[in-house]
């Protein structure tokens, strides 16, 4: 297929340099999880920055973003600092969930960023209710729902698709097949390897659009959000893309081939669309050098930051955590605080 236009220089190289920015980020992420910084979990994106950067981008600041654990790019495109999303990495208080959720749980409210899920397909039911609140508080916003190709394969998938379509929801479902759930590859856990079809048999119609790309994801994002919107009716799109590192930072990969990995290396989408960029004349080759160089620097800081800022305080632990009163614990909970063990029954009003 031809390439698509490009957009305006500036707005390109925004998209360069947010695609440059999740890179740069994610390979320190890399590092910092290598050298014990990081607890807990750590996927990355790479790879995958231009279905990132290309779907956000086609969202208003109005509407809704909600994605998976493999969100610290979603969040830094949305806007949210850099500094706040390794201090969450962290585990840091200064993090964007004052480092209670880590990695696999961005969140930025204001920037109508609804998270990071560990749950597979778990955010489906939550993009529906946003969409659902979207449409009966009389609004324009539309909500951009992204998850993998493994999760097309849950409950919630045909569930969640049904009632969208039944009940006229402006929600763009957008599948970020990237080839693999975990170490199982989109050939054996699917039997319908076309995934944008299949929302058909739920009333979804779906488009497909080259994840690799950050023009086409792009513009079939906004044309997706288009359609939810002024049509009010769901849409599914399925991004072709692939990720580069393995499925979380302990994965010894043995369920693909290092020249598997290489062919699709061979269309880096940081590097295909820079080297565009110069090609048509909207960024010169020295300034791609440049933007490089100040997403390093900004990741440098962000790590820096990240480092200063403290631990929450030990007996910050049950702030913030579901409580069935004002002062009285949950009973599964164990305030280690109280004086014996809490189990709900002889807790009085
Ligand atoms: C309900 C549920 N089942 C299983 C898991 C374990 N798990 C974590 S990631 C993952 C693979 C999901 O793959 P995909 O949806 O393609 O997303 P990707 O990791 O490729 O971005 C699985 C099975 C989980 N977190 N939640």
């Amino acid at each position: 297929m031809a390439d698509r236009p490009l957009p305006p220089p500036e707005v390109a190289r925004e998209w360069l340099e947010t695609m440059t920015l999740i890179r740069r980020f994610e390979e320190r992420a890399g590092e910092m999880y290598a050298k014990a910084k990081v607890g807990g979990f750590l996927h990355l994106a790479i790879g995958e920055e231009a279905t990132i950067v290309g779907s956000v981008r086609a969202l208003r600041e109005t509407d809704y973003l909600i994605s998976t654990y493999r969100s610290h790019g979603h969040a830094l495109a949305r806007g949210t600092e850099p500094e706040r999303v390794m201090a969450e990495l962290f585990g840091k208080e200064d993090g964007v969930c004052r480092g209670r959720g880590g990695s696999m749980h961005m969140f930025d409210l204001p920037r109508r960023f609804m998270g990071g899920y560990g749950i597979v397909g778990g955010n489906l039911p939550l993009a529906a209710g946003m969409a659902l609140a979207c449409d009966y508080l009389g609004t324009e916003d539309a909500t951009l729902c992204q998850f993998g190709d493994g999760a097309a394969n849950q409950g919630t998938f045909g569930e969640t698709l049904n009632l969208a379509a039944l009940w006229r929801l402006p929600v763009v479902f957008m599948v970020t097949n990237n080839q693999f759930g975990m170490g199982t590859s989109l050939e054996r856990h699917s039997a319908v390897t076309d995934l944008f079809k299949r929302g058909e048999g739920y009333g979804v119609p779906g488009i497909r659009c080259d994840g690799m790309d950050v023009v086409d994801t792009y513009e079939t994002t906004c044309e997706a959000l288009r359609q939810a919107r002024e049509e009010r009716r769901p849409v599914l799109v399925e991004a072709i893309t692939y990720r580069f590192r393995g499925h979380s930072m302990a994965d010894p990969e043995e369920y693909r081939t290092k020249e598997q990995v290489e062919q699709w290396r061979q269309r880096d989408p940081l590097t295909t669309f820079g080297e565009r960029l110069s090609a048509e004349g909207a960024v010169p080759e020295q300034e791609r050098e440049e933007i490089d160089r100040r997403a390093i620097e900004t990741v440098d800081g962000a790590v820096l930051f990240a480092e200063a800022s403290p631990f929450p305080a030990p007996e910050s632990l049950y702030d913030d955590v579901y409580v069935l009163g004002d002062q009285v614990q949950g009973w599964y909970s164990i305030d280690e605080r109280a004086a014996g063990v809490q189990r709900g029954e002889d807790i009085g009003p």
